[in-house]
């Protein structure tokens, strides 16, 4: 079900800071960068090699998602994301297994992709993404 470790998502207060640490670290390049309202976040794509990247993530208010999770816990990992093929089939087999979809249908993701999320309480208390890549033109 699983292709690939797609990215590892990060809760930061100051994403330009964080991007630059990661750029000066590991030489990474940041591929693509997005305002997702729905999600409360604004983000960055750093590739790490192929189609995996890291994903750094500042919240738009503390009444989201990362906002919450970053007064609760503080900066760090926030969500790991795993690639799938076809992202609703795999929802309806992991939902059939009992775990609690945070997502009754796909949303917007990164780089166009679409996505779900998965209760970290079912999956061993990681908040876990899954991700269909866009297709390529
Ligand atoms: C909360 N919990 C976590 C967690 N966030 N555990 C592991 N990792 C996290 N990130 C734990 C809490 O500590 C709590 O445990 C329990 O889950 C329930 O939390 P809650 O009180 O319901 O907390 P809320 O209201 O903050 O909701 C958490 C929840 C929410 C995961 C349901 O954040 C959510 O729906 N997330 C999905 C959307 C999301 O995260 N979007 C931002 C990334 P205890 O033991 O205290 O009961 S958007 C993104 O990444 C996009 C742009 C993309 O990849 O393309």
């Amino acid at each position: 079900m699983l292709l690939r470790i797609d990215h590892v998502g990060i809760a930061c207060h100051d994403l330009e800071e964080k991007i630059r640490l990661f750029q000066e670290l590991f030489e990474l390049e940041v591929v693509a960068r997005e305002v997702n309202e729905e999600q409360g976040v604004k983000e960055a794509m750093l590739r790490v090699a192929g189609d995996s990247y890291i994903q750094l993530l500042e919240p738009l208010s503390p009444d989201s998602p990362v906002g919450r999770f970053l007064a609760r816990r503080g900066e760090g990992v926030h969500h790991v994301a795993f690639g799938v093929g076809d992202v609703s089939d795999a929802m309806g087999r992991i939902a059939e297994k009992g775990v609690r979809l945070l997502d009754e249908q796909p949303r917007h993701g990164s780089m166009g992709s679409s996505i779900a999320f998965l209760h970290p309480k079912d999956v061993g208390g990681m908040l876990t993404e899954l991700v269909q890549a866009a297709k390529r033109k």
